[in-house]
């Protein structure tokens, strides 16, 4: 047995000692309230018993100083928690620019990573001490659940859309990852391993290993073996949108809404074309729905987002 007892696992990100603060000091909070009213009521069932002398004359009809402390000292305690909260709920979602995306493709029962150079893993993810990590993850199949107590990280993966995780790892070492939601026969053995290094030692990692493409390369094939650049090329001779420099782009739709293009966004263009329709075009373009895996279209969205940036260069 164990013979160190923890009450938590350790705490191998950034942001896990400010949410156990926060579970800690909700827990404080709410554990006082209950104390308190069980501590008045059993002193008033105690006093005002039955049979008992207690002065049962002058019962006060109205106390609103009283009641105005208990509505408003309790409101504003948990306001503050609700904003502490907000803000670093925020954090778990929000990427600051200098964060790394790791793509996250879920099946029955293993995880796979992709790093952007191409380096793919099977049950493990190999990330840098100290730099914001972006995960963005789908699954193949069932909803499985991303989770990795040492972090203090847990994400619902799920069929049909993209979900996202921010974490910064504290502490070089090997840590658990678990699939905590239930997706089958083999979801207990859905087990994998986050492996924190050292950033040169992750550098080199990187490079190492079996070469294959980047995402971007492969994603840049793909689009001319799905038929992609056949009416997206500047030069072609389909009336389509260019594509080059659409992530973070404002779109203007067909029905009158507009929206910022993101990963979603594309891979919904993707697979169900009808669903948002660009202004000024026809709606021509067919569902890639049941041709084209998960994998594939994270490749592609990898391609749109590099040819902005060798857009940007070249201009230069
Ligand atoms: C037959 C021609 C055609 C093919 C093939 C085609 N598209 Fe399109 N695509 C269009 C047209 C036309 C639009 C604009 C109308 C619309 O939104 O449906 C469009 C819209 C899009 C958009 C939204 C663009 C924007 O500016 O918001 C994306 C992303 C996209 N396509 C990606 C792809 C990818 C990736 C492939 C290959 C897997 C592909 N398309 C294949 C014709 C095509
Ligand atoms: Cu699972």
């Amino acid at each position: 047995m164990n013979p160190q007892f923890h009450l938590l696992p350790v705490d191998a990100a950034v942001s896990a000692g400010r949410l156990d603060d926060l579970a800690l000091c909700v827990l404080l909070l709410t554990g006082a309230v209950a104390l308190a009213v069980l501590v008045v009521m059993t002193g008033f069932s105690i006093r005002y018993r039955a049979g008992s002398d207690a002065d049962r004359t002058h019962v006060p009809r109205k106390g609103l100083p009283v009641e105005i402390a208990w509505t408003v000292i309790p409101l504003l305690l948990f306001l503050g928690i609700y904003a502490w909260g907000a803000v670093d709920y925020v954090k778990l979602y929000r990427a600051p620019d200098n964060a790394m995306s790791v793509f996250v493709v879920a099946k029955q029962w293993m995880w796979e990573a992709e790093h952007k150079n191409g380096r793919r893993e099977i049950g493990q993810l190999h990330v840098p001490l100290g730099r914001p990590v972006r995960l963005v993850m789908t699954s193949q199949d069932v909803i499985h659940s991303f989770f990795v107590p040492d972090f203090r990280v847990k994400q619902d993966v799920v069929p049909g859309r993209y979900t996202s995780i921010v974490f910064t790892p504290s502490r070089t070492g090997e840590y658990r990852l678990y699939c905590a939601e239930y997706c089958g026969t083999e979801h207990s053995r859905m087990l994998g391993r986050i492996v924190v290094m050292q950033p040169a030692a992750f550098a080199h990692w990187l490079q190492a290993g079996p070469h294959q493409p980047g995402m971007a390369a492969r994603g840049y094939q793909l689009y001319r073996r799905y038929g992609c650049s056949g009416c997206h090329d500047p030069g072609s001779s389909v009336h389509a949108p260019d594509l080059t420099g659409l992530l973070g782009r404002r779109v203007h739709l067909a029905d009158g809404r507009a929206l910022t293009a993101d990963e979603p966004y594309i891979r919904d263009s993707i697979l169900q074309p009808a669903k948002d329709v660009v202004a000024g075009y026809t709606p021509i373009m067919p569902s890639f729905a049941g041709q084209i895996g998960e994998e594939d279209i994270l490749d592609i969205i990898e391609y749109i987002r590099e040819s902005a940036h060798d857009e940007r260069t070249e201009r230069r």
